[in-house]
């Protein structure tokens, strides 16, 4: 597949870019041993906003084991820790077009090396990218400059299911049934490492609080100016 960017959008981008590069160098700046992240989330969200973009997704603040997608909760008071491993990934967009970048901030030099590791892949990575090169090439260098430096990539098994999960289900809710019947009981076990690390997250069951039975009907509508037009018209099923 093969897009053509036209000069609008590219800007877009560009500009989208920009705003992420200005609010990464401020979060490289405000991350410190004590400070709440809570206080870098809200800062650096704020920043997108002031530099006339949207974030595209909340701040990501990701501490030491944990690898990516912390953001902070209402009314957290979690804070930096020291001597810590600190991910910082912020995404804009402007009008749609998302710029995604991240750093890591050190907070103890014996974690250089690993942060350098990291940084060394994506390098690698961007060398590698044009027309035609395979994904999982791509994936392959990356892994392969982890490797070199003595470090373990994040599983790439996991990967690879969370973008077949992507592909077939485009981001809508699916069964554990379905990932078992597609991809093997394997892939179950990976299922539930992705929740755990939330990748992908569990629809609770809805349930009555004082356990009285409840019932369902429902149907979808184009309200138009002189009523609606059922899109199901569930009501037939529906006898008397
Ligand atoms: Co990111």
């Amino acid at each position: 597949m093969s897009v053509e960017l036209g000069g609008d959008i590219i800007d877009k981008l560009l500009r989208a870019g920009e705003v992420v590069f200005d609010v990464l160098s401020r979060a490289v700046d405000i991350v410190e041993e004590g400070v709440e992240v809570a206080a870098i989330c809200k800062e650096l969200e704020e920043a997108i906003a002031k530099k006339g973009a949207r974030p595209a997704f909340p701040v990501n603040v990701s501490i030491n084991d944990v690898a990516a997608h912390y953001t902070a909760a209402p009314g957290d008071k979690m804070v930096i820790p020291p001597r810590s491993v600190v991910k910082i990934d912020v995404g804009a967009h402007v009008d749609g077009y998302i710029a995604d970048s991240a750093v890591t901030v050190v907070l103890d030099r014996t974690f250089e090396p690993l942060a350098r590791a990291a940084y060394e892949a994506l390098r690698a990575a961007m060398k590698s990218l044009r027309h035609g090169i395979r994904l999982g090439a791509v994936g392959a260098i990356i892994e392969r400059e982890i490797k070199l430096r003595g470090f373990k990539p994040i599983s790439r098994e996991l990967d690879n299911l969370l973008s077949n999960i992507w592909s077939e289900f485009r981001g809508l809710p699916f069964a554990s049934r379905w990932v078992a019947e597609r991809w093997g009981d394997r892939a179950l076990d990976l299922l539930r490492t992705l929740e755990r690390k939330r990748r992908v997250y569990h629809y609770r069951v809805l349930v009555e609080r004082g356990g009285g039975y409840v019932a369902q009907f429902e149907d979808t509508v184009i309200v138009q100016e002189n009523g609606a037009l059922p899109l199901v018209g569930v009501s037939k099923l529906v006898k008397g």
